[in-house]
């Protein structure tokens, strides 16, 4: 039986400051091109995160394209898809919202043709469960799980959930946005990771659908414009940041200055005129410009 997953998709009507294109659009026009590769009767599971944001405006905003791309996939909840983290609040998100609408979201296990799935959404961890129909078992959860070695103080290894929970045939998980696979004794952990580069940090990650068709495990890269996720922003605001250090720090030096032939506008575009050119320099120049007007 063939199926594919995707995980972390952070569907947003805002955009993220590293990125230069209308990323709405670009969820979109991703999750189409992966529906049209797949094919669109092809089973997709999503394995949390489909909001960026609990807030059912969002959805509002995207109604009819979200609703038509992710037209009869299963899903669970994320973090990101709840308001405060809180499942108590769900009713009232974009993701409850996306449920009401095309029933893409999965509380109790699911008949999932060969399979049977056990749905752990965002708060409740993998957990021993019986068979309810006799079939392999999937289970798919949003929890922090990583390969090789945990990047903070939290989360659980790829290979300890396959070694604790035999009863699995599959395990999928959301949450950490890089992609990897594990696989134990013949059973298989995947971690899709996000669909979106949401960071600069992600410049060069290549997202892909996995599409699982018995034992065989395909990894499909989603084409992305690399250009598209920058870290401009980052670079200009620590140039602001030490520019407006530099600044301060020469306003007092030519307060200070022992000096007295000069007043305070000749002395700073005295010291102005030492400085090598950049950005400081610059800004000190437009500041002597004004102040000598004013005098
Ligand atoms: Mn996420």
């Amino acid at each position: 039986m063939k199926f594919a997953v995707l995980s972390d998709l952070h569907i947003q009507y805002e955009n993220p400051v590293c990125r230069l294109d209308e990323y709405y659009e670009t969820v979109c026009r991703k999750l189409e091109w992966v529906r049209e590769t797949i094919g669109w009767d092809t089973p997709l599971l999503i394995a949390g995160d489909i909001f960026d944001t609990g807030k059912p405006r969002n959805l509002l905003k995207m109604h009819g394209d979200v609703c038509r791309v992710l037209d009869g996939c299963k899903t669970i909840y994320g973090n990101h898809d709840l308001s405060f983290r809180a499942d108590s609040y769900l009713q009232e998100t974009a993701y409850a919202a996306l449920d009401r609408a095309i029933h893409c979201h999965m509380d109790r296990v699911v008949d999932f043709g060969e399979y049977e799935i056990h749905p752990f959404n965002f708060g409740h961890e993998i957990e021993h469960e019986r068979s309810v129909y006799g079939k392999p078992m999937i289970a798919i959860s949003h929890q922090f799980v990583y390969k090789e070695k945990p990047p903070f103080d939290a989360g659980v290894q790829a290979l300890h959930l396959l070694t604790k929970f035999p009863e699995y045939a599959i395990i999928l998980t959301g949450d950490n946005h890089q992609h990897f696979s594990e696989i134990y004794d013949g059973r298989l952990l995947l971690n899709n990771g996000s669909l979106m580069r949401m960071t600069s940090a992600q410049r060069i990650y290549q997202p892909v659908v996995t599409v699982i068709d018995g034992d065989k495990v395909t990894e499909i890269p989603i084409p992305i414009v690399y250009d598209m996720v920058t870290d401009r922003h980052i670079v200009y605001n620590n140039d602001k940041i030490l520019s407006r250090d530099t600044m301060l720090a020469y306003m007092e030096l030519v307060r200070n200055a022992d000096n007295e032939t000069y007043d305070f506008t000749s002395n700073l575009l005295h010291k102005i005129l030492d400085m090598p050119d950049s950005m400081t320099k610059s800004l000190l120049m437009e500041i002597y410009e004004e102040l000598k007007e004013e005098v």
